[in-house]
């Protein structure tokens, strides 16, 4: 057996196998779906390696199979766990949309405009508060509460859009403010027919 080069290759499933994990199964950010691709090719090398290593020079020892099972319940469990609760990451981000919303007494941008947003695209909001009074924004059904945004604090939220398309409603949750007007229309569209996985 060639320990260095065993060595290596548990080494080299152990990254992969992370790395594949993080990106397939557990991730919802785009770099970690990038990274699927090279995980899997290190993780596939290091299975290329593992029996050269083990068979050089004569039959392996029985302890060099101990990593190598351990390999496969992580492996297991790691993938396990994804399927589980990785639901979100079977969300594929096609891209991102930022946008800029001024909170005010009693509106966002002024107006309360309607906001179109696109399906399996990352979100990301920056709140300023430019009022006098604290506010904050959710997108019903859609986004989880801001919290509470002090008056010339800015605040940033970021979500996926894994709904279907459709007509939502996004408001301040402050007791009041939906009343006295603050909330608007949010819309998710199709994603456009070009977009791709790999973002914008
Ligand atoms: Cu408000």
């Amino acid at each position: 057996m060639d320990r260095g080069l065993y060595l290596a290759s548990v080494f080299l499933i152990t990254i992969g196998l992370l790395g594949v994990w993080l990106g397939a199964f557990a991730g919802v950010s785009e770099s970690f779906i990038e990274m699927t691709p090279p995980s899997l090719a290190v993780f596939l090398l290091g299975l290329f390696l593992l029996p050269i290593a083990l068979f050089k020079g004569g039959p392996p020892t029985a302890d060099a199979y101990v990593p190598i099972a351990f390999l496969f319940v992580l492996g297991f469990l790691l993938i396990g766990w994804g399927f589980m609760f990785g639901g979100e990451g079977e969300t594929v981000i096609l891209g991102t949309q930022e946008m800029y919303l001024v909170m005010t007494e009693y509106a966002f941008n002024y107006t309360n405009p309607d906001i179109a947003v696109y399906q399996n695209y990352l979100i990301r909001v920056t709140l300023d508060n430019k009022g006098e009074v604290q506010h904050s924004f959710m997108v019903l059904g859609v986004s989880e509460d801001s919290g509470y945004i002090d008056p010339d604090q800015v605040y940033t939220v970021e979500f996926v859009i894994n709904q279907d398309p459709g007509v939502y409603e996004y408001l301040c949750t402050v007791p009041g403010h939906r009343e006295a007007g603050m909330y608007g229309t949010w819309i998710i569209q199709e994603p456009p027919e070009n977009a791709t996985a790999t973002g914008e």
